[in-house]
């Protein structure tokens, strides 16, 4: 088998222990995953005898050749050697990779885990033909794991080998992957000029009921697009003016298709949030329960996860409700209330990140750092200034471009100034009133606003973005220079009848409202 060929796709990890193989036989398991479509097995047994190993190596042997598959052994050089497979995958504390290179000799395929960027270093440099990164998701598989380094732990090391010349080494990720998340991670994780070769799994696979078809299932999902992916048909807009060009035809597509924006809010505002809603020409809902985002997905519509009062079972119903939204490829947007104020609350946010795709996540600027420093080793960093002062205009510009890049999304920072990204291209937006600060819920009403238009607008989301920003702040702006309006009391009526005359008048072609934008492209 020529190791310079291999096809990493679906990798198969196995593990015999009675947790996650039952009863059933481990050689049925692997042909029954290979015949699916797994295209290649490692053999780990962390504590068989060794003659078990080489016999049960062997059995495996007889099965992968029969389809084309390469079998490598877990740490155990001289059990690959009696097996006569066609190589092994190395630990950070097994063999050294040269030594194992040397016993194997050249046509070996050797494969090492790595967590970091400079394990990733030494193991190109020295040779190996793959790396095995993780761990993506913290996992019962396997609990003694060094680092949990998420997508964009991945990513970081795909892309610094791009930088350093090692785009030849293959790779894999490893670590929570299942048929739910395993598109995400794949795209997320994706660097610029280097993508993983596949996923390497063990639960999914050993543990399925059907391995066969869970096979099968998860090579079409690695050959896939994720649905949240929309390629564009038009040309993307990517200046101030072009987008600005657009916003009309976004408003108008709100009230055209009169999408859903599906809310999981908190209590305070889900009045505000429905009129809002309303008044920009979206169908509302507020739904809490995560059992009927099965079916409220499936009607073209947005879900907005506002984290506003977070428990428990909170949690879960966003967890349902992102699972639903994203099989379906409908928007998420994703207010992270708070973010950073109790440790619930951060751990909730580290799981919302973990398992689902966000289109948009919308914050403050502690919530957007919060979100940041989820998966950073350091908190986003700052020059000179500690760490709960404010960031500077072009530091708060560069958190949201990356960490837009990181989660492959759009990023919304609100503030008196607004900053937005989708990681290639950064605006800022600074319209607005003082009165939307007075009044409660105006930032969770945004997140709403925004659901609809993203909805409504699906193939250019940091238009829709930019389009439902412009929408409601100017609509504050008129309805603060109202004369009628003396504070924040008489100011919400007046804006949702700003809200509604913008819809109205751009219906009927009267576009002096867009006039007052002040949309800067900053990078
Ligand atoms: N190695 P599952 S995580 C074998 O991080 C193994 O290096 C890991 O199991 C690493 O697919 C892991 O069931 C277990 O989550 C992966």
């Amino acid at each position: 088998m020529d190791r310079n060929n291999v096809n990493y796709a679906v990798y198969l990890v196995t593990d015999s222990t009675p947790a996650i193989l039952g009863d059933r036989d481990l050689c049925e398991v692997v042909e029954a995953s290979v015949r699916g479509g797994t295209t290649i097995v490692q053999l780990r047994e962390k504590t068989s005898d060794t003659g078990d190993m080489i016999a049960m190596g062997k059995k495996l042997h007889a099965i992968t050749k029969k389809y084309n598959v390469p079998l490598l052994i877990n740490d155990r050089v001289d059990v690959a050697l009696a097996v006569g497979c066609e190589g092994v995958h190395i630990g950070q504390d097994d063999m050294e990779l040269s030594t194992a290179r040397r016993l194997l000799g050249p046509d070996a395929i050797i494969g090492v885990t790595v967590s970091t960027i400079q394990e990733a270093m030494v193991a190109c440099k020295g040779g190996a033909d793959y790396l095995g990164i993780g761990t993506v998701y913290a996992t019962p598989t396997k609990t003694n794991t060094k680092n949990i380094i998420g997508a964009a732990g991945v990513r970081d090391i795909l892309q610094a080998m791009a930088d350093a010349g090692y785009d030849h080494v293959r790779t894999v990720c490893i670590g929570g992957i299942n048929a739910e998340n395993l598109q995400r991670i794949v795209y997320q994780s994706e660097a610029p000029s280097k993508k993983l070769d596949g996923v390497a799994v063990v639960s999914a696979l050993v543990a399925a009921p059907d391995p066969e078809a869970a096979a099968k299932n998860l090579l079409g999902l690695f050959n896939s697009q994720p649905p949240f992916v929309r390629e564009s048909t038009s040309p993307r807009a990517e200046t101030a003016d072009s987008i600005l060009e657009l916003v009309p035809e976004v408003v108008l597509e709100v009230a055209r298709k009169k999408p859903l924006s599906h809310n999981m809010t908190n209590l305070v505002v889900q009045n505000f949030a429905a009129n809002v809603a309303l008044a920009i020409g979206a169908s509302p809902i507020m739904a809490n329960n995560g059992e009927e985002a099965f079916d409220l997905c499936k009607l073209g519509g947005a879900l907005v996860v506002n984290m506003g009062t977070v428990d428990p079972d909170g949690l879960q119903n966003y967890l349902k409700a992102l699972r639903a939204y994203n099989s379906v490829g409908q928007p998420v947007v994703y207010d992270p209330v708070g973010a950073g104020a109790t440790t619930l609350r951060r751990s909730a946010v580290k799981t919302i990140l973990s398992h689902g795709y966000l289109d948009i996540i919308k914050g403050n600027e502690g919530e957007i750092r919060t979100v940041y420093g989820i998966y950073e080793r350091e908190t986003f960093q700052q020059r000179g200034v500690d760490s709960s002062a404010e960031l500077e205009v072009s530091q708060k510009a560069e958190l949201v471009r990356k960490l837009a890049l990181r989660e492959k999304n759009v990023v919304v920072m609100t503030g008196e100034i607004d900053y937005l990204s989708d990681g290639q291209h950064t605006f800022r937006i600074d319209n607005g009133h003082a009165y939307l600060e007075m009044v409660t819920g105006t930032g969770c009403v945004l997140g709403t606003t925004i659901s609809a238009f993203v909805a409504a607008f699906p193939n250019d989301k940091l238009a829709a973005t930019v389009a439902a920003l412009l929408h409601f702040e100017i609509a504050a702006e008129r309805a603060a220079e109202r004369r009628d309006v003396q504070g924040p009391g008489t100011f919400v009526p007046a804006f949702l009848d700003e809200l509604f005359k913008i819809r109205r008048e751009t219906g009927q072609g009267r576009m002096g409202w867009l006039k007052s934008a002040k949309l800067t492209r900053l990078s």
